[in-house]
């Protein structure tokens, strides 16, 4: 054949290729960036710039849209009353092959995990059985360790930056702290980025590689095929080899071995930890396999250090950016808390400001880039606005979109204002009963519905101990105060350039934790 004329007829079929998507049924008529219509390609630049959670708020509102297609086959919805529709429990959305490319990779195999499960009998399965280690009469049990791992921030802060006026990396600082705390309750052992003032290993660095080819593959996982054989050198594809999950690997078969060796009952009090959930599942169930459970503590890891202090940063940057937050937090410490660390139940229960600020600090900056992927059910679904989807088309929510909604959270929703959690002057207890109902139904900080965060609890006993007990205790100032933060958003959403100088509050010192 002419080679011209096979060329036209490449191109012909590609053509007709793209408008098949572009203009396939159900999507052709739902606004969104031309390109997106096409191909995914898109959506992979607006993540590789770092672009696409921070300009969906925008490109809704150029559309005026709360449906919005980003790609050719996913759509963006800021529908509140979808929320109930997409996540609720009796929904029949599973999660979409996004996923797929989210499961740790254990000797060539990705493994199944709990998160990345896309049918709702693999993820019953794998949820089901560990479920009770993440309620909060477990958690709490683990409260002493918080504590413990507390002291030993603020001693490590003490040394390095308050004796000496130094400046703090704060940023850096409560990873370093959430990745310790995770790692003690996943398997009784710290990482000890604490006490290395740093990253250990590598450890930090592999994990942001991590997560930021992760955040890709998430949007096109044929780039997981392409790495592959890794055509481009600059796509280096994270494995098992890595640092981290040496790490990872070591620690958890130090602990199992003591486990099998009874070693491990020599500290009776302590509670049981997720090695140990792990291990009794694995002993009901042998198909488990070593790296499963490698896996798991790996993916727990991850899941829990970087979103916990993305809340952390959050709180504690608009605390000092509007004063007026950081002194009402310091007037409810003094005249409610008694001790330090402040104990979970007073955080939680007695210091409605200091919770309020950990609602908001959540609501205001949704921890992933990524929508929260579903896939419409077969025979296809019907949105609240009429607009109806076939089978198989993917629809998500952001937090940070739904977070701005305005029927939900009030006229300034796109504020930091802790305020909204609390009764308004004059408001009857009735209606704000209402709004705080309503409120709750569409906070996504945690997910919502079966495929919601396992580990809330977890991040929960960690946000509201530390916000109460920070401001109590220090009194921060920034290097830098007219500077906004900087902001990383790849995979998770990272802030930096929060470097602070610390120093006690009159009479607080190591002594008021009973050091
Ligand atoms: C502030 C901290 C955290 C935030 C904001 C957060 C957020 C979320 C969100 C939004 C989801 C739902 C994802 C989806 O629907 O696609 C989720 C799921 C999950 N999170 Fe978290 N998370 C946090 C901390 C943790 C911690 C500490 C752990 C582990 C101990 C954890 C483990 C998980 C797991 C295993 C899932 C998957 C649950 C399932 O699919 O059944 N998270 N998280
Ligand atoms: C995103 O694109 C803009 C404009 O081309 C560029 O200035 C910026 O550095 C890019 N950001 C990243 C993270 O690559
Ligand atoms: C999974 O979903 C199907 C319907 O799609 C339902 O019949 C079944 O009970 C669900 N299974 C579990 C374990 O929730
Ligand atoms: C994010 C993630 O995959 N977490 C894991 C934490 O541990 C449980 C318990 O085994 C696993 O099922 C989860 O997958």
């Amino acid at each position: 054949m002419d080679p011209l004329v096979l060329f036209s007829v490449v191109i012909f079929l590609i053509i007709v290729y793209l408008l098949r998507t572009a203009f396939q049924a159900g999507l052709a008529g739902i606004p969104g960036p031309f390109l997106a219509k096409f191909t995914n390609l898109w959506r992979l630049y607006k993540v590789w710039n770092w672009t696409f959670k921070q300009d969906l708020p925008a490109l809704h509102e150029y559309y005026n849209s709360q449906l919005i297609r980003v790609g050719p086959n996913l759509l963006s919805c800021t529908d509140p009353r979808a929320v109930e529709i997409i996540y609720g429990f009796q929904s029949q959305f599973k999660k979409s092959d996004m996923v797929k490319a989210m499961g740790p990779i254990y000797q060539g195999k990705r493994q199944p995990t709990m998160f990345a499960a896309a049918d709702n009998k693999t993820h019953a399965a794998i949820r089901r059985p560990v479920a009770p280690a993440y309620a909060m009469s477990k958690i709490i049990q683990f409260e002493p360790f918080v504590d413990k791992s507390m002291r030993l921030f603020y001693t490590r802060l003490d040394e390095l930056f308050i004796s000496t006026g130094n400046v703090c990396d704060y940023h850096n600082w409560v990873q370093y702290w959430a990745f310790d705390v995770i790692s003690e309750m996943t398997m009784s052992r710290s990482l000890r980025f604490m006490e290395a003032g740093g990253d250990v290993d590598g450890v930090m660095k592999q994990l942001t590689k991590e997560t930021d080819y992760r955040a890709l593959t998430l949007t096109m996982p044929e780039i997981d095929e392409l790495a592959k054989w890794n055509p481009l050198r600059w796509l280096s594809k994270p494995d098992q080899s890595a640092s981290f999950a040496l790490r990872c690997k070591r620690i958890l078969q130090q602990r199992m071995d003591e486990q099998t060796s009874g070693a491990a009952t020599t500290d009776a009090n302590r509670p049981a930890d997720f090695t140990s959930a792990f291990l009794e599942a694995q002993a009901k169930d042998p198909s488990i396999s070593d790296g499963q459970l490698i896996g798991y503590a790996k993916a727990n890891l991850t899941a829990g250090s970087d979103t916990t202090s993305v809340i952390l940063r959050t709180a504690v940057y608009y605390a000092l950016k509007q004063p007026w937050i950081a002194k009402r937090i310091v007037e409810e410490v003094d005249t409610k808390v008694k001790s330090f660390p402040v104990p979970f139940h007073t955080a939680r229960f007695d210091l409605p400001f200091c919770a309020a600020v950990v609602r908001e600090s959540l609501r205001k900056h949704f921890a992933f880039m990524a929508l929260l992927e579903r896939e419409v059910p077969a025979g296809g679904c019907e949105l609240p606005d009429g607009t109806k989807l076939p089978a198989g088309v993917v629809i998500g929510m952001h937090g940070d979109t739904i977070g701005l909604s305005k029927d939900i959270f009030g006229e300034n929703a796109d504020v930091f204002d802790p305020l909204r959690w609390l009764p308004r002057a004059g408001e009857s207890p009735e209606s704000f009963e209402k709004r705080r109902k309503a409120m709750n139904a569409h906070d996504l900080a945690f997910g919502h519905g079966t495929r919601s965060c396992i580990g809330r609890h977890v991040a929960e006993m960690e946000i509201y101990k530390f916000i109460p007990t920070f401001f109590g205790l220090l009194e921060p100032r920034f290097v830098r105060p007219d500077e906004p933060w900087q902001l990383r958003q790849l995979f998770v959403f990272k802030q930096s350039g929060m470097d602070m100088y610390l120093k006690w509050r009159n009479d607080r010192s190591l002594a008021s934790l009973g050091i």
